[in-house]
């Protein structure tokens, strides 16, 4: 059986396509042999050439395209390989898409690297993986066979150009992945991708020499823990020439990190950063350092200040071969933050964005969530680090754009597994789509890349186009509405992270806190309180220092207020609160509506499959809603205003 993801489907009446290269393309590379085998099964070309030509304008750069249409067919420009297979893929999106007949796109990426990052264990398991196994890995080996094939092409068809394979907490035995017996499976994995223009990277224990006898500790500033890494890194990339580089997660949740040994984030990172200059590898190290200790009664402490706190006076100290991970948000993933305090106020210092596709905090794929609406407005967010009316995008800051920095670019936590639809919600799949998409043109619309996997997933009936986007552009707000109300986060069951649970972490160690009482709700980050408004750049920290100018959505992030408060909206924060809860079921329901009414135009394996999880999302909305009232119901007393039952 073949994998129902459709963009990723081959056509039948792909024969006869007549595909031609221009001289000044080399043979052999198996970057063009692929573009070109991809021209030749992928679409109906009807007898139309397509011309190769590697003498692309100098302005495409490495990874640009200019595609054509000509009298015999097409022309695909580039001034490299991996530009003609984007071009190729373009291409095949065109034709399916039917906008062949006045031809003329060039695009250049606009993110230097565009990643996903898999949280594969080597047992095969997946953290926070909700769509099977990993099929990277299976009984602490690498697994290579028809389905990577058939991964690598999908993601290379979205425009990504890196891949992280191994989760970032990288436990057990020290080294794992870059140890010598594993080395060869590797190296076959990072050539099979990289015949996809994807360059493989893998996360990194910190502490790996720790348990080397000769070597015993992992402070960046001993020579014999430098030099163990520099040998460590010739031996890796003898094995594996194509690797990109690494990924850290250092001094968080448990791993090890440079703190152990009183040294910073920057002396961590440049040491490696340091050993694997000569193979042109990268260092990527995340900034999702946080004390996860915190005992609950302390009210100084703040986990959304960790990161900056820890890496913003660091700005400039950073090797250019070191990018820094942030998370898209200061906390972790929840379905509504703000945008991390630390894009664009570190402008010497490599970034990349981090979002998180595998809807950890959004439904683990078995409520609908479309994510990129949310990914378009912190993209789209004016970090204002140019000051007022100067636009300084978190989109322009991650690009390199706006620093002219080299390196950065956005990744996300991928939502991909061995089930036979990649991941589990057949919706979701928009997700990894759209992401792909938007990380390569992060100009496009949220909605206009909704259409495209649309009618490239479900083919062109108007019903189904028009009922399926408003599917997916409700699903993220409604989810919003239906959970943790006004910026609050969390209220979920520890440690699943799933299904409603409004006190699950208010007593414990994580620093998530929202601190409801019978009168009040809400975290003071003022300067009165823990400050953390005052981290952003001067006309933002104004804006979310009084609750008169913090929009409404993220009130509760930023303020502790009492439940009769009156938002921007007119309703006090209880009010609202009901509504919302109320409204998001009811837009569940319409969902769910609007999929029942294409019964008999979309296949029925996948009309089934969606309807099952959206009958079941019904029925976990209503739980979120009542659970959630009677919450704050029985804390205030307050009764909902429209008279509706509360329990
Ligand atoms: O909040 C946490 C997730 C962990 C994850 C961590 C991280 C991989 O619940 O499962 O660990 O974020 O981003 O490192």
């Amino acid at each position: 059986m073949k994998y129902t993801s459709l963009w990723l489907h081959q056509s039948a009446e792909g024969g006869g396509a007549l595909v031609s290269t221009d001289a000044s393309v080399p043979t052999a590379s198996a970057v063009i042999e692929n573009a070109v085998r991809e021209l030749e099964t992928a679409v109906p070309l009807k007898g139309e050439q397509v011309r190769l030509s590697l003498s692309g304008e100098q302005s495409l750069g490495v990874e640009g395209y200019a595609l054509t249409k000509t009298a015999e067919g097409y022309t695909i420009s580039a001034c490299s390989e991996q530009g003609l297979i984007y071009g190729a893929f373009s291409l095949i999106r065109q034709k399916r898409l039917g906008l062949t007949e006045e031809l003329s796109v060039t695009e250049v990426p606009k993110n230097p690297l565009r990643m996903l990052n898999h949280w594969d264990n080597m047992d095969g398991s997946i953290e926070r993986g909700y769509a099977g196994e990993s099929f990277f890995f299976e009984k602490d080996t690498i697994v290579i066979n028809e389905r990577t094939k058939d991964y690598a092409r999908l993601l290379c068809s979205l425009g990504f150009n890196g891949i992280v394979i191994n989760n970032v907490n990288v436990k057990g035995e020290a080294c794992r992945l870059i140890d010598e017996k594993q080395l060869p499976r590797v190296a076959e994995l990072s050539a099979l991708f990289a015949s996809y223009g994807i360059r493989l990277y893998l996360s990194l224990n910190y502490a790996a020499p720790v348990e080397d006898a000769s070597v015993g500790s992992a402070d960046p500033l001993n020579e014999k823990v430098a030099a163990w890494w520099e040998k460590k890194f010739n031996e890796v990339y003898r094995a594996v020439p194509t690797l990109g580089g690494f990924l850290v997660k250092a001094d968080s949740e448990g791993r090890p990190g440079p703190f152990s040994y009183g040294r910073d984030q920057a002396e961590g990172a440049n040491m490696l950063a340091r050993a694997v200059k000569k193979h042109e590898g990268l260092i990527i190290w995340r900034c999702f350092v946080y004390n996860c200790q915190q005992d609950w009664r302390d009210l100084k402490t703040d986990r959304a200040r960790s990161a900056y706190d820890y890496f913003h006076d660091l700005d400039g100290r950073f090797d250019d071969n070191v990018i820094l991970q942030i998370k898209n948000g200061p906390m972790d993933f929840q379905v509504r933050e703000p945008v991390s305090p630390l894009f664009g106020q570190m402008p010497k210092t490599n970034q990349m964005i981090e979002f998180q596709i595998a809807q950890e905090y959004t439904g683990q794929q078995r409520h609908v969530c479309y994510l990129i609406p949310w990914f378009k407005e912190v993209l789209e967010f004016d970090t204002c680090v140019l000051g007022e009316g100067k636009e300084a995008t978190v989109r322009d800051v991650v690009s390199g754009r706006l620093f002219s920095r080299a390196a950065g670019g956005i990744c996300a936590v991928t939502n991909t597994g061995n089930d036979m639809n990649w991941t589990g919600h057949d919706l979701a799949a928009a997700n990894l789509y759209g992401f792909g998409r938007l990380a390569f043109d992060p100009a496009l619309s949220a909605e206009e890349i909704a259409t495209e996997w649309i009618r490239l997933t479900y083919g062109d009936d108007e019903k189904v186009i028009e009922n399926v986007k408003k599917i997916l552009m409700m699903s993220w707000p409604a989810y919003e509405k239906y959970t943790a109300p006004l910026g609050i986060g969390w209220m979920v069951v520890p440690n699943t992270h799933y299904g409603p649970d409004p006190d699950g972490y208010e007593y414990s160690r994580w620093g998530t806190y929202h601190k409801a009482t019978c009168r009040e709700i809400g975290v003071e980050r003022n300067a009165g309180g823990t400050g953390y408004a005052g981290l952003y750049a001067g006309p933002l920290a104004s804006r979310f220092e009084k609750p008169e100018t913090t929009p409404d959505e993220l009130i509760l992030f930023f303020h502790r207020l009492p439940y009769d408060y009156v938002l921007h909206s007119g309703k006090t924060v209880i009010q609202h609160i009901y509504d919302s809860h109320f409204e998001g079921v009811s837009d569940v329901d319409e969902m769910a509506a609007l999929w029942e009414a294409l019964e008999g135009a979309v296949e029925p394996g996948a009309f089934r499959r969606v309807k099952e999880r959206l009958d079941y999302q019904r029925e976990h909305a209503r739980e979120w809603r009542d659970v959630i009232n009677s919450y704050f119901y029985r804390k205030t007393l307050i009764a909902d205003d429209r008279g509706r039952e509360l329990y």
